[in-house]
């Protein structure tokens, strides 16, 4: 692999170029690692799920609040149909491959029957007090062949010993312990960096390097999702849009732990860093409805299915994940309204993006240094509407800038242009007929390399 060595001086002016481009230039007047960062293969699993579905479930389902505050009675967690089957089936049927589950939101009210406190499922009256939420969620995902996935609140507004550093720390242990050792494989934990006061009006310092190398020992081929990662980055907003440009290589001291914050921060959560030195790409969460868990006065503010595809395009197509939050009804059901749009978000997914026109021809590369081109001849005109773009990410991700354009038989025209590709890059934009598209990408190494080229016509 001599030519990883050679990229280095090429790649420290592309990356300058890439950073003018992306209007970073403080964050890379570094020189580039000669060894560009990949993912590992649980990175690689979790991107190519591309839309992970959120359940938001909990005491403040029945409560209509959005943060508990620690001192609900465990009895008025009390759905009435719950059918984790159903949220498992609405989630697969909407082409979702991953569901990740509140084990413990900041109420501290735990969903599985937990040794470690008695606010838990074990104290509420559902199924008798034999109940389990954690249980139920994670053998229908395994029924509906979805990914299982976890998030415990680290600020526990019910935990007595919240605030009391080694003590509440080994209660969380405790608790991730129960989660990641008794439920088969998980494939993301999911935390966030909330630190409120507890009970006592104290605040905790959390371990986190304690926690994530529990999570390493017990879910080895789990990805641990944070702020700070260190596997999956938050994308710096709750809108479900990845920055433009999409980096998914960090410099890791710039968000040195969850919950950090400053403008530097969200920059580097948002674009990442072209010459970071983790591999850590961006998670972007939005929830269907204006909170985050289930109030009946929603109902009729439920995003609608062209919403959620212009999110799939804001995240998903611009090399992130789209971790959509569909919340449980008191109930204990994924509600219609939100079943319908996922539903149809899938249907006009489909109908835009069934037919590649350029998967029946050859496409034809060029590359000279760190250019690459791409020529597809169709023949005769055809309507070219929505470009996908994507890096063999298995080796990095390289492209800083990119160019589609289609003949339209005197001349070339652009069709779309932009910054990074990485896993997956869409374009939308007006029809235009064109009989040759043209593909021209530029790398930061010294040597471009093919991407996959698809495109779609107008979908009717
Ligand atoms: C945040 C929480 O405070 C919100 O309630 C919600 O769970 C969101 C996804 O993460 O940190």
């Amino acid at each position: 692999m001599t030519t990883r060595r050679n990229f280095v001086t090429a790649a420290a002016t592309a990356a300058a170029a890439a950073a003018a481009a992306a209007g970073h230039r403080t964050l890379v007047a570094r020189p580039l690692h000669a060894a560009r960062p990949a993912p590992t293969k649980a990175q690689l699993a979790w991107q190519r799920d591309e839309l992970a579905l959120f359940l938001h479930f909990g005491v403040n389902t029945f409560t209509n609040r959005e943060w508990g505050d620690g001192h609900e009675d465990p009895a008025v967690f009390a759905p009435t149909a719950l059918d984790a089957r159903q949220w498992a089936r609405s989630a697969a049927s909407a082409g979702f491959r991953s569901m990740i589950l509140t084990a413990k939101h900041h109420d501290g009210f735990c969903l599985w029957p937990t040794r470690t406190t008695s606010h838990s499922v074990a104290s509420s009256g559902w199924r008798g007090g034999k109940g389990d939420v954690v249980r139920e969620f994670v053998d229908a995902c395994r029924a509906e062949g979805l990914h299982a996935g976890l998030y415990l609140s680290p600020w526990d507004r019910n935990a007595r010993a919240y605030g009391d550093l080694p003590r509440y720390n080994a209660m969380y242990a405790a608790q991730l312990t129960e989660l990641l050792t008794a439920y088969g494989s998980i494939h993301e934990v999911w935390f966030d960096g909330a630190n409120g006061e507890g009970p006592n009006g104290k605040r905790q310092t959390y371990d986190w390097p304690g926690v994530w190398g529990l999570v390493r020992k017990l879910q080895p081929g789990a990805v641990i999702f944070s702020d700070a990662g260190p596997d999956v980055r938050w994308i710096g907003n709750e809108n479900g849009a990845a920055g433009d440009p999409n980096w998914s290589t960090v410099d890791p001291s710039v968000v040195p732990y969850p919950g950090a914050s400053g403008d530097q921060v969200i920059r580097t959560l948002q674009h990442g860093d072209p010459a970071g030195t983790a591999w850590r790409p961006g998670e972007s969460d939005v929830s269907i409805r204006p909170g985050w868990f289930y109030h009946p006065a929603e109902n009729a503010a439920v995003k609608s299915p062209d919403r959620l595809v212009d999110l799939y395009f804001s995240s998903v197509g611009r090399n992130s994940k789209l971790l959509l939050n569909v919340p449980p009804t008191n109930e204990g059901l994924l509600h219609a309204n939100d079943v319908a749009s996922l539903v149809t978000m899938r249907r006009q997914l489909d109908a835009l993006m069934k037919d590649d026109i350029v998967a029946r021809h050859h496409v034809r590369w060029k590359i000279a240094g760190n250019q690459g081109v791409a020529t597809i001849d169709f023949d005769r005109p055809v309507l070219v509407a929505t470009s996908d773009l994507g890096e063999s990410i298995e080796d990095g991700q390289c492209v800083s800038t990119y160019r589609v354009e289609g003949w339209t038989g005197d001349s070339w025209q652009l069709l779309s242009r932009g910054t990074t590709i990485g896993y997956r890059k869409l374009d939308r934009f007006p029809a235009v007929a064109c009989s040759r598209l043209r593909v021209t990408v530029k790398s930061m190494t010294a040597k471009a390399r093919p991407v996959r080229v698809a495109a779609y016509s107008p979908s009717r």
